[in-house]
Formats: C-alpha cells, structure tokens, sequence
C-alpha cells in the first residue's frame, strides 16, 4: 500500500484508536489512582500518560516534523531507562491535568505534520512507518496500563462483555502435526512491522506436534492436584528457586477457599473457569507444566511456522487464517472483553492446519531467547529491542485480548522476563515428531 491518501488515513485512524483507549484506561479512576503505584512492578498511570505524549513529541513532532523541542526539560523523567518502574512515583511527574492537556497538545500538532508531510518515496515509508511505531507505542503502553488496572486494589474500574461462549471441542484433535521443512520466518514486507520483526528469512523448522489450543485452567489444576509445585523434578533451577522463595501453589491472582480455586480479575472475584487458556504464568511455570505433561514449550521458530505456514499456497500467511486484517471472527484482540475466551473459541481464526488462538486471547510463552534475526537493523533507535537480546528474556507469541490489531501480527515478537507472571501470559505446549 503505497497510495499517500490511504497512507495518511491509516495512521490517523490508528492514532486516533489508541488515544480513545488511553482515554478509557484513564478517564475511569480519579486523580488519587492516576498518581498512586499499585504494584512496584508497575507505574503510576499517570507516568504511561505522559510518556505516551512525549514519545509522541521525540518522534513524531520532532524526528518526523523536525520542529524544536516542545518540553525537552521533561524527557528524561519519562526515559524509561533511566529509572526504573518502583521510583517512578517519587519523580516530579506532570499531574494528571498537565499529562492530559500535554498529550493532547503534542497530538494536535502531530496531526497538523501528518496532514502536510510529503508521503512520497524513501520519504513515505520513513514517515508512515514512524506514525504506524508511535500508534503501536501507545497501544502498548494502553496494555501495561491495563495490566495496573488488574493489579489495583479496590472495586472494579472497567468492564466489558464477556467472550463467545465455548464452542463444541467433541472431534477437535488435542495436538496438530507441523510437517518439517522450510518456512519463512519474519517479515520484510509488513509495513508497520517493528525492527526485530525483520528480515524474512528462511528457517528449517523439523516435524513436531502442538496443542490445538492453549492449555486451560481445567488442564493446570491437574498439574497443581498432582503436587506440581512440590516437586521439583519439573521445574528449571531458577524456577524451582523462584517457587519456593515465593512459596508459589498457583498462578497470580489465583486463591483457594472452600475447595476451590478463585481469581480476583479487574476487581470482581470469580471462580476460575476450567474451560479458559490459563492466564498470568510465568515462564518457569509454562515450563515445569510441559515437562509435568511429558511434553515442552514450542521453540519460537515452531510457534511462528504453526501459525504462518500454508502447506499448499507454500509460503507465510500474515495470519493463521490468511492475510486479511483481523476482524471480530478471527481473534479476542483489542480490550473488546477483559478475558480470554474460551479454548477452542474462534474456529473462522484457525491456521491451515487446524491450530486454534494463536492470535489474540494470551500472550504464549515459548522456550526461545529473544534474539536477532539474520540480518537484523536497529531501527529507529537501539533502545527498541538491540538492547533487549540476549539469554535474559524469553520470547512470547500471538498478542493477547489486551493487544490491539495494529500491535499484532504473525510475525510480532514480544519478550519479558522468565519470572513475569503480571502479564497477560499463558501458553500451549508442543512435542518432536519421531519422523522428519
Ligand atoms: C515490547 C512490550 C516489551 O513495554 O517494555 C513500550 C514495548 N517499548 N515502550 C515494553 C515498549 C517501549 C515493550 N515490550
Ligand atoms: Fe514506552
């Protein structure tokens, strides 16, 4: 799509989406909640708000509009290298009026270039793609505020409809075999795809099983009933240390009373429903819960071939269900409800081959470090994702009912902490094929 019109109305479209989520995430608690930490792990939402804002500033007023500095004393209060979420909120931070009347003040000005930049050539795509990173930008960060939102205290805040009901599993294969082969991984196409996204390359990728769906609360509790946080044959060294130091039973926000298992989720407690992708894992549970199940995590490349690769156009879709953009049929995306859906749920959003959920519902953790693709460019600035390879992060797929469309897509990679257990993670398992 290199047409400038369409160009321009895309990105404005998708700035215009993000900012009516920010305006929901924030609009429905007061001044005392926007400034308050509700978990160390978190920051102030009022911190996210301006960060949105002033991102905005650094890359789309300036970089783009090569227009001065607005607020430049304020950029490395919300640097989010320079200080780490726990201080945030001893910071002097804009109060929630200043964040709001910032953001909306770099936004009018952002719209202003965007209706009189040259979209054309090397030009148009630098462009395009800078306002297609900065709707992502906010729309990421419209998820970790979500995530404060569920680690808040007090009466529930938002609400949403629920998720389509569970659908008819009777005759649904419990795993689906992947042939071995190459496949191409990554994207130099995608326009809005993100610098570690890239390059498409092609990856040999042997013959194995994955789940069907994501593995469900009903599944976990088996794992937990069987002693699973009691014996560390299952888990890795740092996992088993990690289980014990915290005395783990269970996965976050998950409590037992009465002989049963309940969640606290955006301030109303509910029992946990058995038939929903188990959610808030870290990846050491993942992982003990495979090695529990005679089975393991899907490497990156594996997840990535599930739900890319067309065995008979031979080649990537975009998504597992092709290349159109995803609608309401396809995948639980966008906020639209405040949980996963059911397993199994979105039959129309299945891969070629059958595997259900790759998109949308939870984040899936897989058994790769988060590494470069062959020829990898940092791009636009090192900070993205150069600074985060290495062993110390693991790679999670597919986007969860917290992520917008424009933030997902089958080559999307997301990368946390082994430890994390406050996203909106869970994940599903694979195992080799004895056949190549
Ligand atoms: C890609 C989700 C790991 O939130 O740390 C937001 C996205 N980068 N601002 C994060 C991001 C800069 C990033 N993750
Ligand atoms: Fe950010």
């Amino acid at each position: 799509m290199t047409d400038p019109e369409k160009l321009r109305g895309r990105a404005l479209d998708a700035l215009t989406a993000a900012r009516a989520r920010t305006a929901v995430l924030t609009d429905c608690v007061d001044d005392r909640d926007l400034t308050a930490q509700h978990s160390p792990l978190m920051s102030p939402l009022v911190w996210d708000l301006a960060h949105i804002g002033n991102q905005e500033e650094q890359w789309l007023w300036r970089a783009v509009g090569g227009r001065d500095a607005l607020r430049p004393e304020i950029d490395s209060v919300y640097d989010a290298f320079e200080h780490p979420r726990a201080l945030r909120p001893t910071l002097p931070l804009l109060s929630p009026a200043e964040a709001r009347a910032y953001a909306l003040d770099v936004r009018g000005r952002v719209l202003d270039i965007l209706e009189g930049v040259e979209l054309e050539g090397r030009r148009l795509t630098d462009a395009a793609f800078a306002f297609g990173m900065i709707a992502q930008h906010e729309q990421q960060h419209d998820e970790t505020m979500l995530i404060t939102h569920q680690l808040r205290k007090g009466p529930a805040a938002l609400s949403a409809p629920k998720p389509p009901a569970a659908p008819d599993l009777s005759g649904l294969p419990a795993e689906v075999r992947v042939p071995g082969g190459p496949f191409t991984m990554g994207t130099s196409a995608e326009p809005w795809a993100l610098d570690n996204e890239r390059p498409a390359h092609a990856r040999f990728v042997p013959a194995f099983f994955i789940d069907t769906v994501p593995v469900t609360n009903g599944a976990y509790m088996r794992f937990i009933d069987d002693g699973g946080y009691t014996d560390e044959r299952w888990w890795a060294p740092e996992g088993w240390e990690q289980v014990r130091r915290h005395s783990l039973t269970a996965p976050l926000f998950w409590r037992r009373e009465g002989g049963q298992w309940l969640r606290r989720r955006f301030g109303v407690t509910e029992p946990v429903p058995a038939n929903e992708p188990v959610l808030h894992v870290s990846w050491y549970e993942a992982d003990a819960y495979a090695r529990w199940a005679g089975r393991r995590l899907p490497s990156e490349a594996e997840w990535e071939k599930a739900a890319r690769h067309d065995p008979v156009a031979g080649r990537s879709l975009r998504y597992p269900w092709g290349d159109a953009d995803p609608t309401e049929d396809h995948a639980n995306l966008g906020q639209r409800h405040l949980r996963p859906a059911p397993a199994g749920a979105y039959p129309a959003g299945a891969s070629p081959l059958g595997v259900r959920q790759l998109i949308g519902d939870v984040w899936e953790w897989t058994s790769s470090d988060f590494l470069p693709y062959p020829g990898f460019v940092a791009f636009p600035y090192r900070e993205y994702s150069e600074v985060f390879f290495g062993s110390a992060h693991k790679v999670l797929r597919g986007g969860s009912f917290a992520v917008d469309p424009v933030a997902c897509r089958g080559t999307f990679r997301n990368w946390d902490l082994p430890v994390r257990r406050q996203i909106f993670s869970g994940f599903r398992t694979a195992r080799d094929a004895e056949d190549v």
